[in-house]
């Protein structure tokens, strides 16, 4: 079991595209874990990107999650993060492939919809991040006498 951390960013949100958004991860069978609408402060923001620090876009890609509620989405799932990465589609939207989000929606690098963590670990610290451990309902699916709902 995996988690990734998903971020209806800005652009998404302000096109209306949460629904479908979270339908294309909900119908892939990942688990939603944990949802709220929050607007990011610079901290978090700097903090959630801080791989990209040193790049010449850091600053135009934190004033922009920072700039309007975003949706943060936690998943579970088997192989979360990949299976989220392939919905989500790739970075630059151009070269995303049809059927992905991105692919569907997107055509530019800064406003690419949706974000999705790229590894197992940072998935757990992104996660971690935005959720304190009570707003997460891990094995939701499984109900009081142990039936599991897939
Ligand atoms: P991803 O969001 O697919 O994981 P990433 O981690 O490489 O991509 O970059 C994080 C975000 O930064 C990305 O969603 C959009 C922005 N970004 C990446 N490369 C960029 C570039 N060359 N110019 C402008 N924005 C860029
Ligand atoms: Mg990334």
């Amino acid at each position: 079991m995996e988690r990734t951390l998903i971020l209806v960013k800005p652009d998404a949100m302000q096109r209306g595209l949460a629904g479908e958004i979270i339908k294309r991860f909900e119908q892939r069978g990942l688990k939603i874990i944990g949802m709220k609408l929050l607007q990011i402060s610079r901290e978090l923001a700097e903090r959630h990107y801080a791989v990209h620090r040193e790049r010449p876009f850091f600053g135009a890609l934190v004033d922009y999650i920072t700039s309007a509620p975003v949706l943060a989405i936690a998943l579970e799932g088997s192989d979360a993060v990949s299976a989220a990465r392939m919905t989500i589609g790739a970075t630059k939207p151009a070269e995303a492939a049809p059927g992905s989000i991105r692919g569907d929606y997107g055509l530019e690098i800064g406003r690419n919809l949706v974000h999705g963590s790229d590894s197992g670990e940072n998935g757990e610290i992104e996660v971690a991040n935005f959720f304190a451990a009570s707003e997460l309902r891990s094995g939701w699916s499984r109900d009081v006498d142990g039936w599991v709902f897939e």
